[in-house]
């Protein structure tokens, strides 16, 4: 039983609910748990999406639970990187539906989903050098390579908030959405990758995330290895069928 998330799973879509409201979903050490757990344990999902209850997406680290003069690198190594790694480990899409605050670690936890969906009214806040630390949980290798070496340096050093529009304007996340939108947006973004070509999206993640460290020619060898695969799925023969018939083409994610 989970204490600090939600999880529901339906039709190919997993939510996974941030569920700290009181706290702007800080994160302690029993939510990490639970969201790497949750990320390891989907059934018949095709998508996770990653959200938060009340009017905050996550506000990072729980502050009342920050082991004073303590040991950060064992919270990160033992507690953190299990989480971060079970997102980046997950078969499927992650989508994080940011509704609102994501700061500290929140806003690394949100950049590490695959992609990041925000309601305009959703603001992104480096927060962590307001308290002395430096960019943690992902940040300092997402965010550079997100949106360049002078943002993400500046972001980190001002811990400026950070409004979704501009985010998604450096491309730092995909998309700032319009407020009464918002929930249609997401869940028809995540029925339509829960709907799709399930290994073509894993193998694009798997390509994606190589071609962001690798070389060019390793990178090439990578694309031949996974496009080999996809092209021997029923879905890319669908996908030719439909195109070849003009129709829309029925994936079974096989
Ligand atoms: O331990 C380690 O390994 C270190 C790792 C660190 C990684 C990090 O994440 S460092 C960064 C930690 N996060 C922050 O510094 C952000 C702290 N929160 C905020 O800046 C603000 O709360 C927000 C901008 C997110 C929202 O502001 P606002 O004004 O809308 O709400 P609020 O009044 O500040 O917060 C409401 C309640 O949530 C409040 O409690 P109260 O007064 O009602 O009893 C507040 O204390 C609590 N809260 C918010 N954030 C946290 C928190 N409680 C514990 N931890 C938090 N991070």
């Amino acid at each position: 039983d989970y204490h600090t998330i939600r999880l529901q799973q339906q039709e190919g879509l997993a939510v996974l609910t941030l569920a700290r409201p009181e706290v702007m979903n800080a994160m302690n050490r029993r939510m990490r748990a639970e969201i790497a757990h949750a990320a390891g344990a989907l059934q018949d999902a095709r998508v996770l999406v990653l959200t938060g209850e009340g009017r905050a997406f996550c506000s990072g680290q729980d502050l009342t639970e920050a082991p004073e003069g303590g040991d950060l690198e064992r919270v990160l190594q033992e507690e953190y990187l299990p989480m971060l790694q079970a997102l980046q480990d997950c078969p499927v899409p992650v989508i994080a539906a940011v509704n609102g605050h994501a700061a500290g670690a929140g806003a690394s936890l949100a950049l590490a989903a695959d992609v990041v969906i925000a309601a305009e009214a959703a603001v992104f806040t480096f927060a962590f050098t307001r308290i002395g630390l430096i960019p943690d949980a992902g940040a300092t290798w997402l965010l550079p390579r997100q949106v360049g070496l002078a943002r993400a340096i500046g972001a980190a050093l001002f811990a400026d908030p950070i409004p979704a529009a501009q985010a998604a304007g450096w491309g730092m996340i995909y998309e700032a959405v319009p407020e009464e939108g918002f929930e249609d947006r997401w869940r028809s973004r995540a029925a339509h990758l829960a709907q799709g070509p399930s290994q073509a999206y894993r193998a694009t993640r798997e390509a994606m995330r190589s071609g962001a460290q690798g070389d060019f020619a390793a990178q090439l060898a990578l694309e031949g290895r996974l496009q080999g695969a996809c092209g021997r799925t029923s879905d890319f023969a669908e996908g030719v069928a439909a195109f070849a018939q003009k129709r829309a083409p029925r994936f079974t994610g096989r």
